[in-house]
């Protein structure tokens, strides 16, 4: 392994590809999810590798969503696995989400890998990976349709870091709420989400940890508000802005 050294002016993104790298050795992550990763990393860079005002916002709204649910889900794919182990599981911990390995280039090898990680990593219970517990929902046209009956299947709140498709639209459809963590603002599953945080996960997960401690204890009421108010165009919008201005800057 190549260790990246700390003065490196790109050290903190190589850093984050390095774990990666790992979680793809480890097989955790398919050699699609090292492309995926990429293109974010494009976004990344228009956004200025730092969370916006923007995505604030739709973290305070995506978290008080959580907090209200009644049985909210956080579905962990291989790059969320090898990138914010710890953080999914903390975050669940805190808003009482279940978590649920669900992917799209499905192995039952690689949903037991994942959901071991997740466990080694603190999780009590990880779902997705039980036969028993298995159902379909036909309106996703991937693998992504095999959900757990405890999970996914029957939650009114889900959050769907790093993947783009027709799960969104088709969870909606069903009315659940859906929170979409997406570094571009453009992608299909951004733009169908309830609430689209436009934030690599890696900064992302942090603030929701620390949004979901502040939020606890505030009354129903006030977290269902929060959520009301939001806007998620007007956030797209704004993101999209932000980037083609910074674009205008760079010239
Ligand atoms: O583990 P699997 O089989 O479920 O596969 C996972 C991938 C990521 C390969 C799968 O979900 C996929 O193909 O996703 P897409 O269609 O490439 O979409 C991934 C989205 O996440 C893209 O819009 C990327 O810009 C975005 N993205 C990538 N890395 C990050 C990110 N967004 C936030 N933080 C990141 N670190």
């Amino acid at each position: 392994m190549t260790l990246v050294e700390p003065g490196h002016p790109r050290a903190k993104s190589l850093k984050i590809r390095e774990r990666l790298a790992e979680g793809f050795k480890a097989g955790l992550v398919v050699p699609e999810g090292l492309a995926a990763h990429g293109r974010g990393e494009a976004f990344d860079y228009f956004l200025g590798e730092r969370t916006t005002s923007h995505a604030r916002e739709a973290i305070r709204a995506a978290v008080a969503v959580l907090l209200t649910g009644e049985s909210p889900v956080i579905s962990v794919n291989g790059n969320v696995a090898a990138l914010v182990p710890s953080e999914v599981v903390r975050l669940a911990d805190l808003t009482g989400a279940k978590l649920e390995v669900n992917i799209y280039h499905r192995s039952p090898e690689r949903e037991r890998l994942i959901a071991e990680h997740l466990r080694n990593h603190g999780a009590k219970t990880v779902l997705g990976t039980e036969e028993e517990y298995a159902t379909k929902i036909p309106e996703i046209h991937s693998d992504r349709r095999k959900v757990d009956k405890r999970g996914i299947a029957s939650a009114d709140v889900v959050l769907v870091p790093l993947e783009d498709g027709d799960r969104t639209e088709a969870l909606r459809k069903l009315g659940k709420v859906v929170i979409a963590i997406d570094l571009n603002p453009l992608s299909r599953t951004a733009q169908a989400a309830n609430i689209t945080i436009v934030d690599n996960i890696v900064r992302a997960l942090p603030l929701m940890i620390e949004e979901a401690k502040a939020l606890a204890g505030t009354p129903r009421e006030g977290l269902l508000r929060i959520f009301r108010r939001y806007d998620n165009g007007k956030i797209l919008r704004s993101s999209i802005e932000l980037m083609r201005r910074r674009l205008q800057e760079l010239e």
